[in-house]
């Protein structure tokens, strides 16, 4: 393999990784992966440290993750609201800072899962970007890179394409702020793979790869060879994530709203997941 790293998301496995699991590092490690995302939204300190400490005796790395839980007033009329939810992320890239993590991305941006019926207002907009400039220079301080992640229109009408995200990075302008790229989300959302994510370039600072189901990469219809192409293009040299949800804990099962089972068992989706991404990373000399 080139120059990517590949990762899996805790999701996979758990949603929440604590001392009782955390041999599914282990397990993530002996498969053959270089990374693991973790969402930092239900872990403390303490256990972002023991999780730390596990990964760095197995030379993972971890990326921090954790979208915006419904009732986050970041949109809200009531400054007060909009002050707790901007706190709120800062005690989430407190965690990340913890795992030693340079990234945190994710549906940061507005509550997942809020929909209100109506386009985003510029009142709206203009929360948005308040939040995410505290935010990304909050990030800054520790390093961290910040990845606001577009996400299909059933789950947010905030960020949908890569052109919202592009327009609201430029508006901020701090390097440290980036587009988290999801393959499941843009499948639905945008025209082209390639062109959205040539577009988008090195502001892609973290990819997440999923099915069209969400299921094993590889086994359904998003169209591989353009998104590896445009990779190869942009010289794309960081991770990419396998992102699904097998375990059927239901406070993430019922986000992400998946209602089957998308494949046999956690480890079967890991090993033959990671099989396709380093064949695909082959072959376009990833
Ligand atoms: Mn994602």
């Amino acid at each position: 393999m080139g120059t990517i790293k590949t990762g899996i998301h805790q999701h996979v496995f758990t949603s929440k990784l604590d001392k009782e699991n955390l041999d599914v590092l282990n397990l993530v490690k002996d498969i053959g992966y270089d990374s693991v995302d973790i969402n930092v939204r239900n872990i403390s300190l303490y256990e972002a440290r023991i999780i730390k400490k596990r990964a760095n005796s197995l030379n993972l790395t971890l990326m921090g993750g954790g979208s915006l839980p419904k009732n986050m007033g970041i949109l809200s009329d009531v400054k007060d609201e909009r002050d707790g939810a901007i706190n709120y992320i800062k005690s989430l890239i407190d965690k990340v800072a913890e795992i030693d993590s340079d990234f945190y991305g994710g549906v940061i941006y507005a509550p997942c899962g809020l929909i209100t019926g109506r386009k985003l207002e510029e009142k709206e907009l203009s929360r948005v970007i308040y939040a995410l400039k505290i935010i990304t220079l909050y990030a800054k301080k520790f390093g961290i890179r910040v990845g606001i992640e577009p996400a299909n229109r059933y789950e947010t009408y905030v960020l949908n394409t890569v052109e919202d995200a592009l327009n609201i990075i430029n508006n901020i302008g701090e390097p440290n702020l980036g587009i988290l790229y999801d393959t499941f989300h843009m499948n639905i959302e945008e025209k082209s793979f390639y062109n959205s994510i040539k577009v988008a370039n090195k502001k892609i600072f973290h990819m997440h790869v999923n099915e069209n189901d969400r299921g094993i990469p590889g086994s359904g219809h998003i169209l591989w060879d353009e998104v590896f192409k445009a990779l190869k293009e942009i010289e794309y040299n960081k991770v990419i994530t396998i992102e699904s949800f097998v375990d059927e804990t239901v406070d993430i099962a019922a986000a992400a709203c998946i209602w089957r089972k998308l494949a046999e068992s956690p480890e079967i989706l890991a090993r033959q997941g990671l099989k396709f991404l380093k064949s695909m990373a082959a072959k376009y000399k990833l």
